[in-house]
């Protein structure tokens, strides 16, 4: 091999470790430039004879274009390569699925609750809303229920380690009566003397606790108590205003109800509301949705009114249960356990 090949071998391999295009063109100055190596050459040619020159500037020519020639193959070997990572790095996967951003929706009991609210207050109904830890006071007595009577005990009551200013022990209410009392006795007092006194028409939905875990019963579950005090608010009137809210929530205007004798300390008479649905899978099957009755006299005079002049109806209902009911769910605890494959069903 002549001292020719061996540059060129050389000048091939400087070529093949460049892995940059910059480091390529460096070693192409190495040859190439000014003061490359074919350059050198070249210059030497000055002290040759002529003949001599001829053939030695023949062969530097040749050798010249051959590292052109692996020069330019190189170049383009590396740009090639740059070509297909760039291609790579930007790749775009038509066929992946859109990313989407997810909707939220209202839970399907906070769905019936508004239900609820929008149907009684279109019919005059005031919404009240309340403290869920209570007094003895507002959660059992003021609503006639004796000293001794079982849904005080710690079995069915959840109580907290605390006590209120006065000292009394506290609770976390049973059901939203408490805030009945509340609005009845504020509403007492700010039309005392008012004569007639406006009526009272109210609905106080909400959270309520009691002791109780199972496939129907949750320890944490919701209740909207309806009141209606006049000066002669009667069971027909109770009749007509439960019967018009169910077909109207359920929008089953052949809904019949039935108002079934039962016991509440706090109403007098009381009655269980069944109701049945005119179509649907449970069509002639009596379904027990509320308690109701005539508010008690004693629980009036806690209102701070005359029982003599002020007669009204309550009625305590479960807007979990309404809602199974409504959207056909048949556990109570999937609405608790914040599963969103259950609950984005409902959006
Ligand atoms: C029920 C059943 C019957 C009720 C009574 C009252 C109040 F405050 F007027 F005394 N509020 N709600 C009542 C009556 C609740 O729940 C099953």
């Amino acid at each position: 091999m002549n001292d020719l090949d061996t540059l060129l071998a050389q000048a091939r391999d400087e070529f093949s470790a460049a892995r940059q295009p910059a480091e390529l063109e460096n070693a192409k100055a190495r040859y190439l430039g000014k003061a490359g190596r074919v350059t050198d050459l070249l210059k030497a040619l000055s002290t040759l004879s002529l003949e001599e020159k001829k053939t030695r500037g023949a062969a530097i020519n040749a050798l010249k274009g051959a590292i052109e020639e692996a020069l330019q193959a190189r170049r383009s070997e590396l740009a090639e390569v740059e070509l297909q990572a760039q291609l790579q790095a930007e790749a775009l996967d038509v066929t992946l699925p859109g990313r989407h951003r997810p909707v939220g929706g209202l839970h399907p009991v906070s769905r019936a609750m508004e239900r609820i609210e929008a149907i009684f207050a279109s019919m005059g109904f005031d919404v009240a809303d309340g403290p869920e830890i209570e007094t003895d006071w507002m959660s059992f007595t003021a609503l006639n229920n004796p000293e001794n009577h079982p849904a005080r005990s710690m079995q069915d009551t959840f109580y907290v380690d605390m006590q209120d200013a006065g000292g009394r022990w506290l609770n976390l209410r049973p059901h939203t009566s408490p805030m009945q009392v509340r609005y009845a006795r504020a509403h007492a007092e700010r039309h005392a003397g008012a004569d007639p006194m406006p009526e009272i028409r109210v609905i106080a939905p909400g959270r309520t606790y009691r002791v109780d875990s199972d496939a129907t019963h949750s320890p944490m579950f919701h209740q909207c108590e309806g009141l209606w005090i006049g000066e002669n608010i009667s069971f027909k009137d109770l009749k007509v205003v439960f019967t018009d809210f169910l077909r109207r929530f359920f929008e089953d205007d052949g809904i019949q109800t039935r108002f079934r004798p039962s016991y509440f300390p706090f109403t007098e008479p009381s009655a269980e509301v069944d109701m049945m649905f005119s179509s649907g899978p449970s069509k002639g099957k009596w379904l027990e949705v509320a308690g109701s009755g005539q508010v008690h006299p004693n629980v009036v005079r806690n209102f701070g009114l005359d029982p003599e002049r002020h007669i009204g109806f309550a009625f305590g209902m479960g807007p979990d249960r309404l809602a199974m009911l409504r959207y056909g769910v048949n556990d109570l605890r999937l609405f608790f356990e914040g599963d969103l494959r259950f609950l984005g069903q409902f959006r």
